[in-house]
């Protein structure tokens, strides 16, 4: 399993400069079978102070951190709904993801072309979630039309889609998008064979160097934005560690990534494989342990019995797997042990 996350936005923002300061580090793919290979998506390993904790108590012969894709989008532009620019092929890159990073200019430099001619942080965020909302807004009258024999002869799953089309028809008609209404888990499922767009996570960041003013400018948005210096990030994501230290640079992506986690609602579990290496992977919150099995190896999901389990803070209070285990800090979970964000589980199959 892995998740993507859409980096989309207008022409000339710093979407595949972000896409490269994110993919520059060199991975080793073959770890990570799940992901797609194309030129536009990037594996990016998620940066993880307890995983490095972990190996050096435990010493492994490989240390493999967990990754997630970011796709870089072709650039919007209005009318993308209808096909215009690369519209269509557009839309359907963002209803593969998982969530968006929605690019906005905030730097000046008069080489470089704005597409609206001036910089204006609302304006711009306004033309392409209008593009989302109008995509969305055709996607359910389709639909619609499609249930109405069902409707009209009274199918009571065409019925409640109906109801519900309805609600969210008028949420998106007001500008909104449906990300900003709260659904109950019964809704989201009798929509999700819908992919709508607006229904996703997103993260706005705004490129800017982070002056006072454009700090100010961006009160007004949603939490979840982040101003990034993009250029500078591409240059540092060039530099070797010890180059940034002297430089006394520091990199922000750790951020972005951490928040990309956060509106997924994402966790990090952890394996030893009995001593041999550590490696951590991505879970969705609530999963429950022969799921979670099930992401590491699909044997260990049917052939689950019980898993070791120990939290992350446990064992660097222990020190060591063996004191950890005469403390009796190594638990037996069964299969309806939900797993905990910091768990470091041994399966037992
Ligand atoms: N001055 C400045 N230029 C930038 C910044 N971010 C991107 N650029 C430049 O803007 C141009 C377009 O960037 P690019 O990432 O290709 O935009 P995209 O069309 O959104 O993918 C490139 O020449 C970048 O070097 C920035 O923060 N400051
Ligand atoms: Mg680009």
């Amino acid at each position: 399993m892995s998740f993507s996350i859409g980096i989309i936005g207008l022409p000339n923002v710093g979407k595949s400069t972000l896409f490269k300061a994110l993919t520059q580090q060199e991975v080793d793919i073959s770890n990570y079978p799940f992901c797609t290979i194309d030129p536009n998506i990037g594996i990016v390993q998620v940066p993880d102070q307890r995983l490095k904790k972990i190996s050096e108590l435990i010493q492994p012969k490989k240390t493999t951190p967990t990754a997630i894709e970011f796709v870089d989008i072709a650039g919007l532009v209005k009318k993308a709904h209808k096909g215009e620019g690369l519209g269509n092929q557009f839309l359907a890159h963002i209803r593969e993801v998982n969530a968006v990073i929605h690019v906005i200019r905030s730097f000046k430099d008069k080489d470089i072309k704005h597409i609206e001619d001036t910089l204006d942080i609302q304006r711009d965020i306004e033309i392409t979630e209008t593009e989302l909302i109008m995509k969305d807004i055709e996607t359910l009258e389709k639909h619609l039309n499609k249930i109405e024999g069902d409707i009209k002869a009274r199918d009571k799953q065409a019925l409640k889609e109906k109801q519900l089309i309805e609600k969210l028809q008028q949420h998106l008609n007001q500008g909104k998008p449906i990300s900003d209404t709260t659904l109950t888990g019964e809704e989201i499922k009798i929509i999700k064979h819908l992919s709508l767009l607006t229904i996703k996570p997103m993260i706005y960041l705004i490129n800017s160097k982070g002056t006072d003013d454009e700090l100010e400018a961006i009160k007004a948005l949603p939490q979840n934005t982040i101003p990034l210096d993009l250029k500078l990030e591409l240059e540092m994501s060039e530099l070797s560690e010890q180059e940034k230290q002297e430089l006394n640079l520091e990199s922000r992506l750790d951020v972005l990534i951490k928040t990309c986690y956060k509106i997924l609602n994402l966790i990090t579990f952890y394996t030893i494989k009995g001593g041999e290496e550590t490696r951590a992977w991505t879970a969705e919150e609530n999963t429950k342990a022969p799921e979670a099995g099930g992401i590491v190896h699909t044997d260990f999901q049917e052939k689950f019995i019980r898993a070791e389990v120990i939290n992350y803070k446990d064992l660097i209070q222990s020190k060591t797997w063996k004191q950890a285990k005469t403390e009796g800090k190594i638990r037996t979970e069964g299969k309806e042990y939900t797993i905990k964000d910091g768990d470091i589980l041994e399966f037992k199959i």
